[in-house]
């Protein structure tokens, strides 16, 4: 392939002058390439094919076994100054980072191919879809972006002879978690990543770009850019209102993302637009429209079965790469959930062959993932390709609350919606080793994300809110809610449309709300809960607002709130004022 765009042959020249790679590999994103890619791995082993009648188009790929989840500890922020990268964010000095790292790329990939990997975060056609250029030693990435991205010839011709693109340069190294850097620098743009072949730290596209370095652009250029899944809802009558939902990593947003109404729902369709990643902005009338960056899904995979997401078991069936999965052996990709009795033999996500009455761990790595192509999931909504996005009703945010946090709760406006989303957190479980109930803050979902001072960044979700009458109404949900035994008390997964359903009748002004210290709460028989098993006591526990709790909350928030020092807005103190006085006005009353 050839470019006339001189600042992106200069950079892909100065890279190679670095890395000193053996061929050079302009990645077009045909099919024939991706099947010689493919091949080329089957041929050195690094990635496996699976049983081709089941599953077809479909490759199995094992990842070093050091090498298996993002790296959040060796992720930095590589801003002029340590407060503008926050406390929420490793920070080096950009040329101090720089230097450490020119020392890695060095010829690092003397003996490899340099795939120069151009891709498109968004509908090729939309004006708000951004460019970036991975050149990576990886084959296995570059197979994957291509499922994740719109890659190859349609983003360089997007990008034309322009200088706007976001550079990534990734080289997996010797896989040496010694020598692993996930680096950022979003003043200029780039992301250098050393060390780690595994999603999130190598599939630049996915969080570097599209929240990290997208993150800044977006305060920056005045949108958004949100760890949040895009679901559309569709009534009887045909009209379809939309969400965006921010949950922390792991806590169901790809299943919320393709949700499938319960029996009860006659007539009401779920479209999914996104299940990880929200690009949002205000468009001419006021609203504020969603796309999605991205075209794939990089799904956990332990957990997903028919029961729990029928509809992503469905997307990955074929055309889809497994990471790190079990592969059973008629050659099926396997994991902990998928089917309710394991197959009698497996090989494990290390190799080793792996029987269920072995019993000695797992089959698949807990975050193993699956790879499939966006378009391939039965209720991909017709939007995903709309260059203008979808129109956003609710903004959701959630974590996992065994106690404290209602069903769901509705914030009195924007500025206390900013506050909810800034204070959500999971609590730890007895299912997890360590403390149970300690209390984990992972603001909008962003903690791992968030390319910027937080202070800075709730500063800019308080802005974008005073841009527009019209901008959408927040809620936050919890479907994790336990009873004294830590059993669940809410069924979740389809039922959760209920809530859905009260949150979008909410917007619309077509339902009833009791205010509490927190928030407005469902009103009692609000949520149509027809075809429930569950009685009385439990909805009122589901949505009861405790102050002790709260108070006890409140003091955590405190402690949040003051590691900001300066930074954090007036606004969010204000906030916790207004909390902290109606909770003691209820405890005294
Ligand atoms: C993801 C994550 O991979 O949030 O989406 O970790
Ligand atoms: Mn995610």
């Amino acid at each position: 392939m050839t470019t006339t765009n001189q600042a992106l042959k200069s950079w892909v020249d100065e890279v190679a002058a670095l890395t000193t790679p053996d061929n050079i590999q302009w990645c077009t994103g045909s099919q024939e390439e991706y099947d010689a890619l493919i091949q080329l791995m089957l041929g050195d082993g690094t990635m496996q094919e699976l049983n081709q009648d089941k599953w077809p188009g479909c490759y199995y790929h094992r990842s070093d076994k050091g090498d298996v989840a993002r790296v959040e500890h060796l992720t930095f922020i590589c801003t002029k100054t340590k407060e503008e990268a926050g406390p929420n964010n490793n920070w080096e000095a950009p040329e101090v980072m720089k230097e450490k790292l020119t020392g890695l790329f060095s010829g690092c990939m003397k003996g490899r191919t340099m795939y120069v990997v151009p891709y498109c975060m968004g509908p090729v056609k939309s004006p708000y879809s951004k460019v970036g250029i991975e050149i990576t030693d990886s084959p296995y990435v570059a197979a994957n972006m291509r499922i994740m991205t719109r890659m190859g010839t349609q983003a360089l011709e997007k990008l034309g002879d322009s200088t706007d693109f976001v550079r990534g340069l990734h080289s997996i190294g010797e896989l040496d978690p010694d020598r692993r850097f996930i680096c950022h620098f979003p003043d200029s743009r780039e992301i250098w990543s050393f060390g780690s072949g595994y999603g999130g730290n190598a599939l630049l596209g996915k969080k570097c770009h599209a929240l990290r370095i997208a993150s800044a652009q977006a305060r920056d250029e005045d949108w958004m850019a949100e760890h949040m899944l895009i679901l559309g809802l569709e009534n009887p009558q045909g009209e379809v209102r939309y969400v965006t939902a921010a949950f922390p990593s792991a806590c169901g947003k790809t299943n919320l993302a393709m949700l499938i109404p319960p029996a009860h729902y006659k007539g009401w369709k779920a479209w999914c637009v996104g299940d990880d990643i929200a690009w949002m902005r205000y468009a001419e009338d006021g609203r504020l429209y969603a796309i999605n960056p991205e075209a794939g899904f990089f799904g956990v995979a332990p957990g997903t079965s028919e029961k729990t997401n029928k509809n992503a078991l469905e997307s990955l069936k074929k055309n889809s790469i497994f990471t790190n999965t079990a592969v059973t052996s008629e050659g099926e990709p396997w994991w902990e959930g998928m089917t309710k009795t394991p197959p009698a033999k497996a090989t494990d996500w290390k190799g080793n062959e792996w029987t269920p009455d072995k019993n000695d761990g797992v089959a698949a790595h807990p975050n193993s993932r699956f790879t499939a192509p966006a378009g391939q999931c039965p209720v991909a909504s017709p939007k995903m390709e709309d260059p203008q996005g979808v129109p956003i009703d609710a903004i959701i945010f959630g974590g996992r609350r065994a106690k404290t946090a209602p069903l769901v709760f509705e914030a009195f406006n924007w500025e206390h919606g900013v506050y909810v989303g800034a204070m959500a957190a999971s609590e730890t479980t007895a299912a997890a080793t360590g403390a149970v109930g300690v209390v984990r803050r992972d603001p909008m979902a962003m903690k791992p994300f968030c390319g910027y001072n937080f202070g800075d960044y709730f500063a800019h979700w308080l802005k974008m809110g005073k841009k527009s009458d019209k901008a959408p109404k927040i809620f936050h949900v919890n479907w994790f809610r336990q009873d004294d035994d830590g059993k669940f008390i809410w069924p979740g997964f389809g039922d959760n449309m209920r809530v859905l359903e009260w949150i979008l009748k909410r917007c619309a002004d077509e339902t009833d709300a009791v205010e509490t210290p927190i928030g407005n709460v469902p009103a009692p028989h609000t949520i149509d809960l027809e075809g429930v098993d569950i009685d009385e006591q439990t909805v009122e526990r589901l949505l009861g607002v405790e102050p002790e709790a709260w108070t006890e909350e409140l003091a955590g928030q405190k402690e949040f709130l003051e590691t900001y020092g300066d930074k954090m807005p007036k606004e969010m103190w204000d906030q916790y004022e207004k909390l902290k006085e109606r909770l003691s006005a209820v405890s005294t009353s």
